[in-house]
């Protein structure tokens, strides 16, 4: 859908250079068994094989049934994700403790606001130091034990979806306690129930919020609260002109750095050349979050990253963990661009390992942009062809930023126009588009066709990682795209966006952050439930991800669910081969959750399911 990728994927000079679109081709017809979710390897005597007809074999060698091999996959599924998550907020937690302990850092903590936002969340009433060091501790027994679980969530969840939880006995031991539990239970021979294992899944999937609820709040008092701002994306940010430095991944600890150095190096790029100095531009969730926080244009999103190689002016690509696709090494083998690793856990052959450790963070940094200015040097000006192609882009919708610009409209309760204008259905519902990329639908496709339906049905859209990324590219963050809103919806728009300062209409997609910053949308969503003494089941919302990809996007779309957020996913998970876990994921789970998975692969047909879910929790409340 992006004209840009498509204008470099099609150049006749750029064909011999093969992108993930091209493996997928190559890998055609993908295993059956796999699709259906329906093979096992957890031990030796496998692999074992299903047959998804009903006919032998029913069992694998140790006889456990299709549903329990699906069902088990999916738990291991979360667990990698929650794992991946919890990961990031140990690289956050691990410099706050450093700051905490007066190790000299070049970190600092950007957002007192938050700090302490946070210390009266935990009733912590003490002075800075002390309170960092309990917030801290805090963190840690949530991520060790099930007392810190319960604590931490307790206060971040509705009190009704809390009781739900407890009742169920899915509150998570503790994030890593749980990740080790999950993994267990799938070892051949542990657990063999379904039912059992789904609720298995549902406690990780908890783990998994929690990691990122910590890691989304601690990134916030580290770096800074996401304000309003503008920027731009897509592959026209990249700027001939200039030494341009994409960073990819997710930990925002390189990226940052990385950024603060920038100004130290205009002089000498320029001496090399590059009149416009050091470019800094974005590609997935670091990106996202330089985005965010910062302004930096966003190059890409995930499906694309190879092709902003492509445009010859990438002088570097520093990358840290997760969705970095080892390809990128032999696309950077074609031009000049330096691909760099900088983490001990995710390093690629042919790449260039740069290891960044927080202590040492200013000198990694200046390596890494020294680098890219001598890599500059031997740039191919005939290979350099980068579209013309940008959109305005307005971003910072955190918690914190709604609330702010809410508290502008009624002071005493900010919600209450927001709330307001959902009863008088000048906004319909609200739907969240969470998840990557993925080669199986055309880029960007469902994303696009599923905002339009949705707006034009004067639903409020929010985004977060590649989502945020999609509509980033295609426009429909900036305020210009608000013709693809219903007329209501419009108006709103219109009015929120006169108390921000900045004169123009507010996007009809609202970017809340990288994908760890989901748990941010759980947030403003309880904080709506706990006004109206409901529960976010109750709410006219719904959360998407129809293009997911990631281990990670199914541990976010099982905790939507387990919030009580009915979640459209647009790719078929590997589960149908489970013919009652199908059934439980799309229908049964109703009963003990008050919200379902919705499998859909047609953008239209979701969208339409979409809208009639959101008509359907608007009839319950009687409005
Ligand atoms: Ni989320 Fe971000 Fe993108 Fe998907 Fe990957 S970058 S954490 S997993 S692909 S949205
Ligand atoms: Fe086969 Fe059972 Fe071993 Fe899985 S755990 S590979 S189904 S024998």
């Amino acid at each position: 859908m992006d004209l840009a990728v498509q204008y470099l994927r099609r150049k006749p000079t750029l064909q011999e250079i093969e992108t993930g679109w091209d493996r997928f081709e190559k890998m055609q017809d993908q295993c059956g068994f796999g699709e259906l979710g329906l093979c096992c390897r957890n031990c030796l005597m496998g692999p074992c094989r299903i047959n998804p007809f009903g006919e032998s074999p029913t069992r694998g060698i140790c006889g456990i049934t299709a549903d329990g091999i699906v069902a088990r996959n999916l738990c291991r599924t979360i667990a990698v994700g929650a794992a991946a998550h919890s990961d990031h907020g140990i690289h956050i937690f691990e410099v706050l403790e450093k700051i905490s302990q007066g190790v000299k850092l070049k970190y600092s903590i950007k957002s007192p606001q938050k700090f302490e936002q946070l210390l009266k969340k935990f009733n912590l009433n003490l002075d800075f130091e002390k309170g960092l060091v309990e917030l801290l501790k805090l963190a840690h027994k949530a991520f060790t034990s099930l007392e810190g679980a319960m604590f931490w969530l307790e206060k971040t969840l509705t009190a009704k979806r809390f009781a739900k939880l407890k009742e169920l006995n899915v509150i998570p031991i503790g994030v890593d306690p749980t990740i080790r539990e999950t993994l267990h239970r799938t070892h051949m021979g542990t657990d063999a129930d379904y039912k059992n294992l789904l609720l298995g899944a549902i406690k990780c999937s908890l783990a998994d919020f929690l990691g990122m609820d910590i890691a989304s709040n601690l990134s916030d008092v580290l770096l800074g609260i996401p304000k309003l701002k503008f920027s731009i994306s897509n592959l026209g940010v990249i700027n001939a002109k200039a030494v341009n430095i994409a960073v990819h991944g997710h930990n925002p600890l390189v990226s940052t750095s990385i950024l603060e150095m920038t100004p130290f190096f205009h002089e000498k790029a320029k001496e090399a050349g590059a009149e416009d100095g050091v470019n800094i531009v974005g590609i997935c969730c670091t990106g996202t979050e330089l985005l965010l926080r910062n302004g930096i244009p966003l190059a890409t999103n995930s499906a694309s990253q190879e092709i902003a190689v492509l445009t010859g002016a990438l002088d570097a690509m520093v990358v840290d963990v997760q969705c970095i696709m080892p390809s990128l090494a032999d696309v950077c083998e074609c031009f000049h661009t330096k691909l760099i690793t900088t983490m001990s856990i995710a390093k690629i052959p042919g790449a260039m390992h740069v290891e960044f450790e927080p202590e040492t963070a200013e000198e990694t940094a200046s390596k890494i942009i020294e680098t890219a200015i001598e890599a500059y040097k031997s740039r191919n000006r005939k290979l350099v062809d980068i579209p013309n192609i940008c959109q305005e882009t307005m971003v910072g919708f955190s918690p914190e930023a709604i609330f702010e610009l809410l508290l502008k409209i009624n002071e005493k309760e900010p919600l209450k126009p927001f709330i307001d204008n959902v009863v008088l259905g000048k906004i319909f519902g609200i739907v969240l588009f969470a998840g990557c990329n993925n080669y199986k639908v055309v880029q960007d496709y469902n994303f696009i066709n599923m905002a339009k339906e949705l707006a034009r049905h004067n639903i409020l859209l929010v985004a977060t990682g590649c989502a945020g990324g999609a509509f980033g590219k295609c426009g429909f963050l900036s305020p210009s795209a608000l013709h693809i809103c219903g007329e209501k919806l419009q108006e709103v728009l219109i009015e929120l966006g006169k108390y921000t300062g900045f004169n123009r209409p507010l996007p009809p997609v609202w970017h809340m952050g990288s994908c760890v910053d989901n748990s941010r949308v759980i947030r403003i969503l309880s904080a709506i439930a706990e006004t109206l003494e409901v529960d976010i089941s109750d709410l006219p919302v719904a959360a998407s991800a129809p293009e997911l990809m990631s281990e990670k996007s199914i541990a976010i779309g099982t905790y939507a669910v387990s919030l009580g957020v009915t979640t459209h996913i647009g790719v078929t998970p590997q589960v149908l081969g489970g013919r009652e876990v199908t059934e439980v994921l799309t229908n049964k789970i109703t009963e003990i959750l008050d919200a379902k998975f919705i499998i859909e692969t047609d953008p239209f047909i979701a969208s339409q399911k979409i809208i009639e879910h959101i008509s359907n929790k608007r009839k319950k409340l009687g409005i």
